[in-house]
């Protein structure tokens, strides 16, 4: 019987939900010649960069997304046009992207291969191979707190199987059961290199399931196999039966991109790979079932090829950017404040409690706060800085596998759909090794969709040199995260700014890294927490002197107030020390203040080593900008460029004392003193 032609759906770019052959067909087919239309317009030179085309493997999306609601999400990677089609991204603003056009979904600033449709349910693509795990396990975490039933489906090739963060993502979403469909699209090419030469067992969803998750293998070629193995996913996700791995076998009928020769390639591969065109047999399904006519499949064939023209049409009328937008929607700004002076009256605490006091303010106040990280919950973290907050609020405060890439892909995912995750990283030097989730990921959300999603996530970490501490536990690296645009770094040096510090952290809509000093967080000083509420940024004046300026930040501070009160005392000396508090964003105008206040002179002291430290970015804008102000050369005295030793002799050898900052300004400044008489 011959389905009359209105089941043939009227709007090729709305996505096609529940069991609808002609619908998955027609989407199949938009996908198809929208990726050939991209092709041709990058063949045209009217594309800059590569494409990497889905030709093949539209079954996924489409069948996958067949199976989700409106109120679910879904995640791709580079090779993604189809899924943002499939979930209803219009397919005019993701040419128009694709073109680099300013209409386009992200205003030309992600093109093929890292676009993002938020509005229409596509979170977006990933360039980052294996970075889309650990996200769907934070929007999932999102999806869970909004209560509203949704759940996440990401996508990832065969080889971001093989991709640490990956795993890593797999063992957290068991960890924590999660609504999430991992759909492993395996065309059997990880880029240039079949999967079977890298790995002996290829059965990749075997490896979720020793992980103990739900796992299957699926027949791409057959698109409805797709939808009837995540209409299963999605019902175990929605009924609290936690996350699935489909193995989804499909052909790889193009090459890895655009301009790929494909050298590596057999003919035989590829001749193989086309039979197995998942479009093609749906075509033939609904001829041989008498779903469509011939005539009527032509019908609609010329009906996409319309579409896609028109668009094509519309697309390349779109008005590039203005090159001035690429300056905008890094970080939302923030306004300098006036700082209340440090309580000196109000009793004194630990700088651990004081962060303690202020995630339990946090967690008091805001339903959408969660706290996680390694041994944080139940023992209350290494340094007993979370203690007693999982006992408060319960399950909103959890401990997680050791998995750093997965706890801030998670902190990122849930920031981006209401959550406001506060992470800890138990130590600096363990970011290293899940560094491209802030990198690569969060601090591209915001520029990338032009204000359109913002990741207000807050990582807190601990870092610098204490005695017996191995060279792997003692970096001072907040210069290698001051130098990424679209994250907001802040240093504690004090008890109350630790706590003003962390609460105008959360306050913030970007994220926002806090790096505190072990060696100070049992150090007491006095907390005053009725503060009034500060927003991220702005230096803090701990002394004002006359012949020099001491900048630092962190664990330097103390140093150099020490430093101050030996060079006023022994040397006659008046040192001024700014405490920079936030690198980024930095308070320019209070080290140009504190300069000028100081006869011109800046020292500038940090525990991180000398070269490529950020004194060594004060010192540069200093001389680009305030060279005026400076009345001599702008210093620096960092630990000096080595890998740090465990004995604590050795140790204080290479670290900044302030016995060091003294000597640094009466050999650097040699006028010093005279000046003053
Ligand atoms: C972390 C990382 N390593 C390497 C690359 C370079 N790269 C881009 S795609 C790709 C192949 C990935 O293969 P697979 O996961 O099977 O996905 P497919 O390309 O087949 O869709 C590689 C190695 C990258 N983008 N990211």
């Amino acid at each position: 019987m011959t389905i009359p032609t209105s089941q043939i759906p009227t709007e090729l770019d709305q996505p096609i939900r529940g069991h609808d052959i002609i619908g998955w067909y027609a989407k199949m087919l938009t996908i198809r010649r929208a990726e050939e239309q991209v092709l041709q317009l990058r063949r045209d030179d009217l594309v800059a960069g590569s494409v990497h085309p889905c030709v093949g493997q539209e079954s996924a999306p489409v069948g996958v997304i067949a199976a989700l609601s409106n109120k679910d999400l879904t995640i791709g990677t580079y090779r993604g046009h189809g899924w943002a089609l499939g979930s209803g991204t219009p397919l005019v603003p993701l040419l128009s992207e694709i073109l680099g056009r300013a209409s386009g979904t992200n205003g030309g600033r992600a093109g093929s291969a890292y676009l993002t449709a938020p509005a229409y349910g596509f979170v977006g693509e990933n360039s980052i191979v294996g970075a889309g795990l650990p996200l769907a396990n934070g929007v999932a975490m999102a999806q869970e707190y909004r209560n509203d039933g949704g759940i996440v489906a990401v996508s990832f090739g065969d080889g971001a199987t093989n991709q640490g963060a990956a795993h890593e993502a797999l063992v957290f979403a068991i960890s924590r059961n999660l609504p999430v469909i991992f759909v492993c699209e395996n065309n059997s090419w990880s880029e240039m290199t079949p999967i079977t030469d890298t790995v002996p067992n290829a059965s990749l969803w075997e490896r979720a399931a020793a992980y103990g998750m739900w796992a299957q293998q699926v027949d791409g070629a057959d698109v409805e196999s797709i939808y009837v193995a995540a209409s299963e996913a999605a019902e175990r996700a929605r009924n609290g039966q936690g996350p699935t791995f489909l193995e989804i076998s499909l052909p790889r009928i193009l090459g890895h991109y655009s301009g790929d020769i494909q050298h590596y390639r057999s003919t035989e591969d590829r001749e193989e790979h086309a039979l197995r065109d998942p479009l093609q047999k749906l075509r033939a399904r609904l001829l041989e079932e008498g779903a469509l006519s011939e005539a009527e499949l032509e019908n609609l064939e010329s009906r996409v090829s319309q579409f896609i023209s028109d668009s094509t049409t519309e697309a390349l009328a779109s008005p590039l950017p203005d090159p001035a937008d690429a300056f905008g929607h890094v970080v939302q700004d923030v306004a300098t404040q006036v700082l209340q002076p440090l309580p000196t009256e109000d009793k004194p605490v630990a700088i651990g409690i004081a962060i303690n006091s202020a995630l339990n303010l946090e967690l008091e106040n805001r339903p959408e706060v969660v706290l996680f990280g390694e041994d944080i919950a139940i023992p209350g973290g290494t340094f007993g800085v979370t203690r007693n907050l999982r006992k408060a609020y319960g399950e909103r405060v959890f401990d997680t596998p050791i998995s750093e890439a997965a706890i801030l892909g998670a902190a990122l995912g849930s920031s981006l759909f209401g959550m406001k995750p506060i992470v800890e990283i138990m130590w600096s030097d363990f970011l290293l090794v899940a560094f491209d989730q802030l990198v690569n990921q969060a601090a591209n959300v915001r520029y990338i969709s032009r204000g359109q999603m913002s990741a207000p996530m807050v990582v807190r970490m601990q870092q610098g040199v204490t005695p017996g501490a191995c060279a792997q536990h003692t970096q001072s690296l907040e210069a290698l995260i001051a130098h990424i645009p679209g994250i907001k770094l802040g240093l504690p040096a004090s008890a109350q700014d630790a706590f003003q510090m962390l609460r105008a952290a959360v306050a913030d809509p970007d994220p926002v890294v806090l790096i505190e000093s072990r060696a100070m967080y049992f150090k007491s000083e006095p907390l005053h927490t009725e503060a009034a509420p500060e927003t991220v940024g702005t230096a803090r004046l701990r002394l004002s002197g006359t012949d020099v300026a001491l900048v630092a930040w962190g664990t330097t501070v103390p140093t150099c107030l020490e430093a101050a009160e030996i060079l006023q005392q022994v040397h006659g000396v008046s040192a001024t020390v700014l405490d920079l508090r936030w690198l980024s964003p930095l308070d320019e105008a209070s080290i140009v203040s504190a300069v000028e206040m100081s006869s011109g002179r800046l020292l500038v002291v940090h525990e991180a080593n000398q070269t490529g430290g950020f004194g060594a970015e004060i010192l540069a804008r200093m001389n680009e900008h305030h060279g005026g102000s400076l009345r001599a050369p702008a210093r620096r005295l960092g630990t000096s460029d080595s890998r740090i030793p465990a004995a604590p002799i050795m140790q204080e050898a290479l670290i900044p004392t302030a016995d060091k900052v003294v000597r640094a300004v009466l050999d650097s400044f040699v006028d010093v003193n005279a000046h003053r008489k």
